[in-house]
């Protein structure tokens, strides 16, 4: 510990799969670093252990003389700034980094662009199928980020293009990311169990635009417009009618089309993802491509072909005319409210809402409005059932069930032809399950024994 303290290293907080995988990029550059976790046994502790035997571990606390003497501290999303040791690292001028700024680094000498995509919603569905739209031009293209594999793992000579799906938990501690195009897709509430308010939250997720070449805005949610100087190119989209150059939607002999400006690109029909909020994720991905220098035949390809990922909107079964939907990753309220509202319309019954979990100190009221107006019943599980019941405007429309057995059950009973079951829970899935994957795998295995 002497040693290691009184020479310059960098210090890496937490061992999950992001602070492993900025062990083993350390390791293969050769550099000097050290590795701290809070937790007594996370998760790569053992593979860490055989890998690099000779690292120095330090467990159960944040070790404040190791942070304190660092050159450099590499920080995992999963831990905040505002921990009281990082909080004195910074006034000690300690620079406190993400792997996502290690991974940049490399990236920009490497020269090969970055795409850099948040929000608080949609940000893996576009993540996905911006890379499909590279795939398909024939590009050697890199996914990942807060999106499975940790985006210091994906660094490779080979690679053409980077497209990365980014956390506010990464970017807090990213600077100067440089991508050659940033979009944030959204901005509605989420983490504020982590964030003072909405604002720490937005100062956070708008990080992606420093030192950005291109910006891809929403121009129906006023919170994704970038602060940036007049040299970065900017393109919009929207679910209206577009302007000149931009991305919207058109109607055409009574059928709707993703447009550019005047020029129709493909009937909503043709597309493989469902649901309204589906048509925005689309003419993000378009606009995000584009500015990529993707071309648009590759582009419409990937927009007829790629279904969407699991968990989020997924179709499990129909049954007796009752559709019944996984959307899982809705951990919080814009989510639900964009499932509510993105297949709602198009129904000839109503929706049942399976919702409930973790609420992550989330405001549900903007649940109330859609839920009374799409649903014909919301059954409630896990922790925070409560809060969700109390802001609702018509109560009568909630039941409690006790778990999420119960609630399929209840739902298969209540729906009629033409309805539909949505589990979209607005909430984190920590108080009853590993993760929202563990939570839609055991809503689909339920559904499907209904058969
Ligand atoms: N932790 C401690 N002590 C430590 C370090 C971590 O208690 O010293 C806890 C954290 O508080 C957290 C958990 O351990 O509860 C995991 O934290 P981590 O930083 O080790 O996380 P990783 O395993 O490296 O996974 C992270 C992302 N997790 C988080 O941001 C919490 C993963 O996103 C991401 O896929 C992965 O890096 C690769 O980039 C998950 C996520 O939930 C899916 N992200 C949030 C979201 O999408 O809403 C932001
Ligand atoms: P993220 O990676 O940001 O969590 P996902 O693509 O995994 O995003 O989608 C998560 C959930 O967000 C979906 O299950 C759906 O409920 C909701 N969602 C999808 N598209 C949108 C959108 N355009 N706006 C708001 N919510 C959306």
């Amino acid at each position: 510990m002497t040693l290691i303290v009184s020479d310059r290293y960098s210090l890496i907080i937490g061992l999950g799969v992001t602070g492993f995988s900025c062990a083993q990029y350390l390791e293969r550059q050769g550099e000097r670093f050290c590795v701290v976790d809070s937790r007594q046994d996370p998760p790569f502790l053992q593979q860490l252990k055989s890998e690099q035997p000779d690292t120095l571990i330090h467990l159960g606390d944040f070790a404040l003389d190791l942070c304190l003497n660092a050159s450099q501290i590499i920080l995992s999303p999963g831990v905040s700034l505002q921990e009281p040791v990082l909080v004195e690292a910074t006034k000690a001028g300690v620079p406190i980094r993400s792997d996502i700024d290690l991974f940049a680094q490399a990236a920009r000498k490497a020269c090969v662009p970055i795409v850099a995509i948040t929000g608080s919603n949609a940000k893996s569905t576009v993540t996905s199928l911006v890379g499909e739209m590279a795939k398909i031009a024939n590009l050697n293209v890199a996914i990942g980020g807060n999106l499975g594999v940790p985006s210091v793992s994906l660094l490779d000579a080979d690679i053409d293009l980077y497209v990365m799906e980014l956390s506010s938990f990464q970017l807090e501690s990213t600077t100067g990311l440089g991508a050659s195009v940033a979009c944030v897709l959204n901005v509605s509430p989420d983490h504020m169990d982590r964030y003072h308010n909405l604002m720490r939250y937005h100062q956070a997720k708008h990080r992606i635009f420093q030192a950005c070449k291109a910006a891809v805005v929403n121009a129906d949610d006023a919170l994704t417009n970038p602060l940036v100087p007049d040299t970065v190119t900017q393109t919009r989209f929207s679910l209206g009618e577009p302007d000149v150059g931009q991305f919207g939607v058109l109607t055409k002999n009574g059928e709707k089309w993703l447009a550019k400006g005047t020029q129709c690109i493909i009937p909503v029909h043709q597309m493989s993802l469902n649901g309204g909020h589906n048509i925005a994720n689309g003419l993000a991905a378009l606009a995000i491509g584009e500015a990529s220098g993707l071309p648009m035949d590759a582009m419409i390809r990937a927009l007829t072909t790629f279904t969407g990922l699991p968990h989020r909107c997924e179709h499990v079964t129909n049954i007796d005319g009752v559709s019944y939907i996984n959307d899982s990753k809705g951990t919080n309220v814009g989510a639900t409210v964009a499932a509510i509202e993105g297949l709602g319309p198009d129904l000839t019954g109503k929706i049942i809402l399976i919702a409930g979990g973790v609420g992550k100190g989330a405001d549900f009221s903007d649940l109330s409005i859609p839920v009374s107006k799409y649903c014909k019943q919301i059954l409630l599980i896990g922790a925070d059932a409560q809060k969700i019941e109390k802001v609702l405007v018509d109560k009568a429309l909630s039941i409690h069930a006790k778990d999420m057995s119960t609630a399929v059950s209840m739902a298969h009973a209540n729906a009629v032809s033409g309805d539909l079951v949505l589990l979209s829970p607005a909430c984190a899935s920590f108080d009853a399950y590993d993760g929202f994957e563990a939570r839609g795998r055991h809503f689909s295995q339920l559904v499907r024994a209904l058969l």
